[in-house]
């Protein structure tokens, strides 16, 4: 059939200008205002990455506009591309609104994050299920594609290409990454952890990487405790061991945003200068072509209204 499906594209997002990082950060916190000490210090870190430009938006919406390339050329005129952004707009309930009124009745849900986890990606897919349940449109998901062949094809190639830049004739320590979670998703069982770890394993098996570790990295500033070790503290330890390179591999992200462009670039970077580490990080996946046929290969696998 011609029929239309709508792809609900769901990412993170980030404020506009420093004037909408209060309301953003009020809608992390679910409602709760940050302290004025809190929020200038969020402001702070995105002044000090990007004098006040948020990378994030331009770099989600051209992954959705490349995503929209990818699937028109595997199946002329059958998909739609919306976005839908958990903290800023358009929200995730916007983006199910968007296609309603354009008449779609059937759609598939895909989040750029390739792990899962109840609390991130569970998140988006719940809040988007609601909207389409009030609105009629009936939804599917792809829930994770952590070990997509073309996803891992991607990570291995920028993780060999970085490779290139050490000194090769001395240990190097491949350090991959993702944004930490509060400890009780243990007790939840889960998938997080064994996803991240997954990526990685396979990641470092065809890139030929030996000697690697996972840590993660950026968790909240709250009082309960979050999944360790933390990035800061490995790099430490790392110091300790005699560890002079380390590359860093944020797996758990796929675009240039404040996670990475400061909790990386600035802050593990400047804790390993300190430690006498070489701290060099792979570049994000952003739109990579490879990346974009793993999201549209995932969403025809889950078109199950396709002849
Ligand atoms: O560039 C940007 O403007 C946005 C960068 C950004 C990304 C991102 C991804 C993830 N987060 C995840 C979980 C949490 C949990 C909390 C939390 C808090 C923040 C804050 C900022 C922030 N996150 Fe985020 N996250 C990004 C930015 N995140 C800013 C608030 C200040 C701070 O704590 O640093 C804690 C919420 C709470 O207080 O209760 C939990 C996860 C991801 C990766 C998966 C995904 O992309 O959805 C998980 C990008």
């Amino acid at each position: 059939s011609n029929e239309r499906i709508g792809v609900l594209v769901m990412s993170y997002g980030t404020p506009e200008s420093l004037d909408g990082v209060e309301e953003y950060y009020t809608h992390i916190r679910r409602g709760n205002p940050p302290t004025p000490e809190l929020l200038d210090e969020l402001k702070g870190r995105y002044e000090a990455v990007v004098g006040g430009v948020f990378p994030l938006r331009e770099n989600t919406n051209n992954q959705v506009a490349a995503l929209q390339k990818t699937l028109d050329a595997a199946a002329p005129g059958r998909y739609v591309c919306y976005q839908g952004l958990k903290h800023a707009r358009p929200y995730i309930e916007d983006g199910v609104e968007a296609m309603a009124k354009d008449g779609i009745t059937k759609a598939i849900g895909i989040v750029l994050a390739p792990h899962y986890s109840m609390m991130s990606v569970g998140g988006y897919i719940k809040r988007a299920k609601e909207k389409a349940g009030e609105l009629g449109v009936a939804m599917s998901f792809v829930e994770s594609y952590h070990l997509h062949p073309k996803l891992i094809e991607a990570l291995v190639d920028r993780v060999v290409g970085k490779l290139g830049e050490f000194d090769r004739s001395q240990p190097i320590k491949v350090l991959f990454s993702a944004h930490s979670l509060p400890e009780r998703i243990r007790e939840m069982g889960d998938p997080y952890e064994k996803q991240l770890l997954e990526t990685s394993e396979a990641v470092a098996n065809k890139a030929g990487v030996a000697d690697w570790s996972f840590t993660w990295q950026s968790a909240g500033r709250t009082h309960e405790p979050w999944l360790g070790p933390d990035i800061l503290d490995t790099l430490k330890e790392l110091a300790d061991q005699g560890m002079k390179q380390v590359l860093s591999a944020p797996v758990g992200f796929v675009s240039d945003h404040l996670e990475v462009l400061y909790d990386l670039d600035i802050e593990a970077k400047a804790v390993s200068a300190d430690l006498d580490i070489h701290f060099e990080r792979i570049d994000m996946l952003n739109t990579d072509a490879f990346y974009m046929e793993a999201l549209a290969e995932s969403v025809v696998d889950k078109d199950e209204w396709k002849a």
